[in-house]
């Protein structure tokens, strides 16, 4: 019964009316004390400044290597406070993970969020303290805005030990494609390109910590992947030949699909999920040897009650937790599910890199098969050089 109004709700998805909503950035005004020290308007001009004049020689020297790193690792086994980064932690995962790692009191966590005042109160109403987290400006949906949140975390003189790419778009009931600032499709600009560059620039960042364990996480999900039934509900995930995505995305002289086919907004972040898992897979292969950082991506269960289903059509919002709950059981709650990522955050016994964790019924983690499209060496690797190519770094 559930499962036949659920296909319904998915076969009607696209009569529900588009809300392409972009909430603006919270920029300049004052709302605390806590609010003013994170964000200086100063800063953000002089810093943008910065940024373009040097944007291209930082584009090459992104990564470096890291011996000098690993000789100062070995000498200092610190105890200090790991010093984490989350996108996109003003609600749903990103925001149970923020508040499991806040309250070990082990972590600080940087809450990298597109809406200040709303990262502010999520963070008062889950009950963290203020000497935990600190909320920075990031719109993943426009490249100087990542720019900037690199220039203004190294302002910030903190260390970067983790960091972890959560923040997501879904757009179900979208017609018509949404761009990002740069004109890329709004799903795979947010979902992966924003990440892609922040990740590229941040490398650097995490190469000079020296934290035990240096992490970089990349979160995927079960229905990026056609080797499961979630991920063969149509619209299936399909990166196809790539051509949408070598065009620039822009729908006007390509397609806004990364395989060039018509706009879905519901496989255009099932495709966006794969480019997630293919690029921690290729920053795996590039780097992990060189750097000793784990890469790692996963599926943390379906949370069916966060905001990513908030363009869905009301029939799907309602009968999606129950579905999941009582028949799939594939539902886990966002507390669970912050506790799953904050141990690919932390626990030491995950430092595997290149790995794809998910749970089991009783939430013990395991090491999770991707799909063949979506463990594809030759697709990660021209993944990576065509993104390279459109958020400026090659
Ligand atoms: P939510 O919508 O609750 O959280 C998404 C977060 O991303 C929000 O904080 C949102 O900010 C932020 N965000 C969206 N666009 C931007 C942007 N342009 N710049 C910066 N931040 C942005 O969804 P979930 O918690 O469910 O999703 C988190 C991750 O989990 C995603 O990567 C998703 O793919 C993944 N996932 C979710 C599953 C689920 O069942 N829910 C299953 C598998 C994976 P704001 O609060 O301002 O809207
Ligand atoms: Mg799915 C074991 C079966 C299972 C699991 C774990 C999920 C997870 N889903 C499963 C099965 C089914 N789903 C079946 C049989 C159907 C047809 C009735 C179905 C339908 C469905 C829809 C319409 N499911 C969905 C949608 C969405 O819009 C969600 C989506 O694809 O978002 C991209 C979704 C999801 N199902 C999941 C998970 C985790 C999602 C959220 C997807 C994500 O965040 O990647």
């Amino acid at each position: 019964m559930a499962t036949s109004l659920l296909s319904s709700a998915l076969s009607i998805h696209k009569e529900g009316k588009s809300l392409v909503q972009k909430e603006t950035a919270f920029l300049g005004t004052s709302i605390s004390e806590h609010l003013k020290t994170e964000f200086n308007p100063t800063i953000i001009r002089s810093t943008r400044e910065y940024s373009q004049r040097t944007r291209s020689i930082r584009a090459q020297t992104a990564v470096m290597t890291p011996a000098v790193n690993r000789a100062s690792q070995e000498k200092k086994k610190t105890l200090r406070k790991g010093s984490v980064v989350i996108t996109g932690a003003s609600s749903g995962l990103g925001l149970a993970t923020a508040k499991a790692l806040a309250e070990t009191g082990k972590w600080h966590v940087i809450m990298a969020c597109r809406d200040f005042l709303k990262a502010e109160r999520a963070a008062k109403s889950a009950g963290m303290s203020k000497e935990n987290y600190t909320i920075m400006h990031l719109d993943l949906s426009s490249l100087d805005s990542v720019w900037q949140f690199v220039e203004n975390f190294r302002q910030s003189g903190r260390p970067l030990d983790v960091l972890v790419n959560n923040a997501a778009v879904y757009q179900p009931t979208a017609r018509e494609p949404a761009f990002t600032a740069e004109g890329f499709e709004l799903s795979v600009g947010t979902n992966h390109l924003g990440h892609f560059l922040l990740s590229r620039l941040l490398m650097d960042d995490l190469n000079k910590s020296d934290y035990p364990s240096k992490r970089l996480i990349i979160v995927g999900s079960i229905t990026g992947n056609t080797n499961t039934l979630a991920g063969n509900v149509p619209p299936k995930a399909n990166l196809g030949d790539l051509r949408g995505l070598a065009g620039g995305l822009n729908g006007l002289n390509s397609s806004a699909m990364i395989d060039g086919g018509n706009f879905d907004g519901a496989k255009a972040y099932k495709d966006s999920k794969i480019c997630n898992m293919l690029t921690m897979q290729e920053f795996h292969r590039r780097y992990h040897e060189e750097t000793g950082i784990t890469f790692a991506s996963l599926y943390p269960g379906c949370i069916a009650t966060t905001g990513l289903f908030r363009e869905h059509i009301p029939l799907f919002r309602s009968l999606f937790p129950p579905f999941q709950k009582y028949i799939t059981k594939g539902f886990v709650s966002e507390e669970e599910s912050g506790k799953r990522l904050a141990q690919v955050v932390s626990d030491p016994s995950l430092t595997k890199s290149g790995v794809y964790w998910s749970w089991n019924k009783d939430s013990a983690s395991f090491e999770n098969q991707l799909s063949q499209e979506a463990s594809d060496v030759d697709k990660a690797r021209k993944v990576w050089e065509v993104s390279e190519k459109l958020v400026g770094l090659a």
